[in-house]
C-alpha cells in the first residue's frame, strides 16, 4: 500500500483540522440517518483521540460521529480520487454525500476508498461513524467475563475494562488524506534487498490497477550512482532486479538511503511516478544470532506507546521528533511498536535516523476461549496482512511480531499462531517473525517462531522488592527457555514503576533508585548470556492506562522518562550503559 504523495502526477490534500463531532450514546444517529449529514456537532481536532478533548469524553468509548465538508482542489478532473484514513479506533463507517463507502475494523492500520464516482467538484460532505466499544470478540479485547479468563493483576477490575494495560483511546487518530492519481496509476511497489559480496541487489515489483499494455522504468539514485532498468508489465505486474555496485548499506550507524522512482509509461509517455526511499540491508537469523548485513546485532531500546497528553494516541509530529532525539541521547538503537502498529510518519523517521523496529500487530491480550475464536483468528490474519502490506518497504523494520502476551493455552494456541506465522512469512520471506510471550517455557509457538521474545518482571510483579532474588529466577528461566527452543532470545520487556521524584536509599519499589537498580542488574545479567540478542526496557515513557489500584494517577510509571519526556534516574543510568556499548 503506497503512502499518498505529491509530485507532478499525484496530489494530496490533508483534511486535518477541526471537524464537527458528537457523541451518540443512545445510537440515535442510525435512526435519524446521520449518514446523510448532521448539523448539531461541536468542533473536534482531527487527528487526535477524542478522550482528552472534552470534559465528558474521557471514558466514553461508545458511538460517535464526525463530519467534514470539502471541495476538490482545481485540476482534479480526470483523476482517480481516494479517501485514506491512517487510523480510526476501533470500528469505522464512512459516508460520502449520503452514500456508504464502507467500513474498517481495528485501529492503527490504514484503509482507503476509491471515491472517483461519488465525489463532486464542490460541496462534499463526509460523515464518519466511530465505535470504540471494548468487547470480548474484538482484538484487542475488553470487557471479557467468565471464570476461565486469567486477569493480569494490573488490569483486573480496571475502568475502562480493557484486557490490556494502556488507555483505549478512540477516534480518528491519524491524518485523513484526500489524494489523486492519474487514471493509469501505480497501485503498489514492493522492494526486497539482498547482498552479493559488496554489491546490493534490489528486487522491485510494481503493480498497477489494470492489465493494459504498459512498461515500467525504475531509477535508483544516491551515493553517487544513478541506475535504471526498464521492463514491460506482465498483466498488472512489472519486476526488475537492480544491482548496486559497492552498495552503501543501511544500518543504525549508517542509515544510508537510496531514492527509488518507478515510472509507469504508455505509448512512450510517462503516466505516473512514485518515489520512495529504500535502504539496502539484510536481516537473517543464524543460530543464536540476529545478523544485520551479515554482522551480529544487539538491540538496545524500548517497548513504547503512542501516547501524549491531550492528543492521546493522535499523531503529533513534534513528539515523534522529540522521542527520536531522546532515544539517540540515551543510546537506543531500536524499539518495538508495542502493542499495535505505529504511524507511518514514525517509520519514515526510523528509516532516516537508523532505528531498528520490531513491528507488532494490534493482537495484544488474546485469549483462547472457544466462543469468538474464529472471529479473532480472522481479525489477526487481517491485521498481519494490513501491517506487512503497509510497512514492507521500510528498511528499519527488521521483524514482525504477530502478538503480545497471548494467554496461550494448548491445544488452540499452537495452530492459531502457526497460521499467523505462516501468513507473515508467505507475505514477506525476508524478515524473521516472532511472538512476544510471557508464557515463556510453555509457549508452543516458540517452536516455529524465528526469534524468542520474552517479557519478564522478576523483582517487580514477582520477587517484588528483592532484586537479587528476581535476577536469580530470571537467569534460570531464560536459560531454560533457550535450552528448550535453541533460538536467539530478546528480553522485550522488563523494568519497574518509578513515580518521578520518589526516592529511597536503599532502593524501594516505586522509587527512581529501585527502577534504575532493577534495569541495571537485569542488563548485567543479559550481557552474560551469549544467546541474548537484545534488551528492551518497558517502557520509554510513562503512559496513560485505565484507572485501577495498580495504576497511580491512571498511569503506568515504568517509563524511564515521564509522560512529558523528562528523564528519571534510570534514563541517566541507561545512557551510561548504552553509550558505552
Ligand atoms: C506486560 C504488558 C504491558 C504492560 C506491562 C506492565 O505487555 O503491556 O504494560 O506488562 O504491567 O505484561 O507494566
Amino acid at each position: 500500500m503506497l503512502y499518498p504523495q505529491f509530485n507532478p502526477f499525484r496530489q494530496l490534500h490533508d483534511l486535518s483540522g477541526f471537524w464537527d463531532f458528537c457523541f451518540d450514546p443512545e445510537r440515535v444517529g442510525e435512526a435519524q440517518g446521520w449518514g446523510s449529514g448532521f448539523d448539531h456537532g461541536r468542533p473536534i481536532a482531527v487527528p487526535a483521540s477524542w478522550n482528552d478533548q472534552f470534559e465528558d469524553g474521557r471514558d466514553y468509548l461508545g458511538l460517535a460521529w464526525y463530519q467534514t465538508c470539502f471541495d476538490l482542489p482545481w485540476g482534479w478532473q480526470d483523476k482517480r480520487i481516494f479517501m485514506r484514513f491512517g487510523s480510526v479506533n476501533y470500528l469505522a463507517d464512512v459516508w460520502l454525500n449520503g452514500t456508504h463507502l464502507g467500513g474498517h475494523e481495528g485501529g492503527h492500520l490504514p484503509f482507503e476508498f476509491d471515491i472517483t464516482a461519488l465525489v463532486n467538484p464542490q460541496g462534499n460532505c463526509m460523515v464518519v461513524r466511530v465505535d470504540g466499544e471494548l468487547a470480548y470478540d474484538r482484538v484487542p479485547p475488553g470487557n471479557v467475563t467468565g471464570e476461565d479468563i486469567d486477569f493480569f493483576p494490573s488490569h483486573a477490575g480496571n475502568y475502562p475494562q480493557a484486557q490490556f494495560d494502556f488507555f483505549p483511546f478512540c477516534g480518528i487518530q491519524r491524518p485523513v488524506l484526500l489524494y489523486a492519481t492519474p487514471l493509469q496509476a501505480l497501485q503498489d511497489i514492493t522492494v526486497a534487498t539482498d547482498l552479493s559480496g559488496r554489491d546490493g541487489k534490489v528486487q522491485v515489483r510494481a503493480q498497477k490497477y489494470d492489465q493494459t499494455e504498459a512498461s515500467a522504468r525504475f531509477y535508483l539514485r544516491g551515493h553517487g550512482l544513478e541506475l535504471s532498468a526498464e521492463t514491460r508489465f506482465n498483466g498488472d505486474t512489472a519486476e526488475a532486479l537492480i544491482s548496486v555496485p559497492d552498495a552503501a548499506l543501511w544500518s543504525p550507524t549508517t542509515p544510508n538511503l537510496y531514492e527509488l522512482s518507478v515510472e509507469l509509461c504508455q505509448a512512450d509517455a510517462v503516466q505516473d511516478v512514485y518515489t520512495l526511499p529504500i535502504g539496502i540491508r539484510t536481516v537473517v537469523v543464524d543460530g543464536d544470532k540476529l545478523l544485520l548485513n551479515g554482522q551480529p546485532i544487539y538491540l538496545t531500546g524500548f517497548g513504547r506507546h503512542e501516547d501524549f497528553p491531550v492528543v492521546g494516541r493522535g499523531l503529533l509530529p513534534a513528539v515523534i521528533v522529540k522521542d527520536y532525539a531522546l532515544m539517540k541521547w540515551i543510546g537506543a538503537n531500536s524499539f518495538r511498536t508495542s502493542h499495535y502498529p505505529y504511524s507511518e510518519e514514525m517509520l519514515e523517521l526510523a528509516d532516516r535516523l537508523g532505528f531498528l523496529v520490531i513491528a507488532e500487530t494490534p493482537a495484544v491480550g488474546l485469549y483462547f476461549r472457544e466462543d469468538g475464536l474464529e472471529r479473532r483468528r480472522e481479525l489477526c490474519m487481517q491485521y498481519i496482512r494490513e501491517l506487512v502490506t503497509r510497512d514492507k518497504n521500510h528498511p528499519s523494520v527488521i521483524m514482525w511480531s504477530v502478538a503480545n502476551e497471548p494467554h496461550s493455552k494448548p491445544p488452540e494456541a499452537r495452530p492459531f499462531f502457526r497460521q499467523l506465522y505462516d501468513e507473515a512469512h508467505a507475505l514477506d520471506a525476508t524478515r524473521p517473525v516472532t511472538l512476544v510471550s510471557t508464557v515463556g517455557l510453555a509457549e508452543e509457538a516458540f517452536e516455529f517462531c524465528d526469534v524468542l521474545c520474552v517479557n519478564r518482571y522478576n523483582g517487580w510483579y514477582i520477587q517484588g522488592g528483592n532484586i537479587p532474588e528476581g535476577i536469580r529466577h530470571l537467569s534460570g528461566d531464560l536459560d531454560a527457555i533457550h535450552q528448550k527452543y535453541g533460538k536467539p532470545l530478546a528480553l522485550t520487556e522488563f523494568g519497574a514503576d518509578a513515580v518521578s521524584g520518589m526516592h529511597a536509599q536503599p532502593p524501594e519499589m516505586f522509587s527512581e533508585e529501585y527502577q534504575a537498580e532493577i534495569i541495571e542488574r537485569t542488563i548485567e545479567l543479559l550481557r552474560q548470556k551469549p544467546y541474548v540478542i537484545g534488551e528492551h526496557v518497558w517502557n520509554m515513557c510513562d503512559f496513560k492506562t485505565s484507572q485501577g489500584v495498580g495504576r497511580v494517577g491512571a498511569l503506568n510509571h515504568k517509563g524511564v522518562f515521564t509522560r512529558d519526556r523528562r528523564p528519571k534516574l534510570a534514563a541517566h543510568r541507561l545512557r551510561e550503559l548504552w553509550r558505552a556499548k
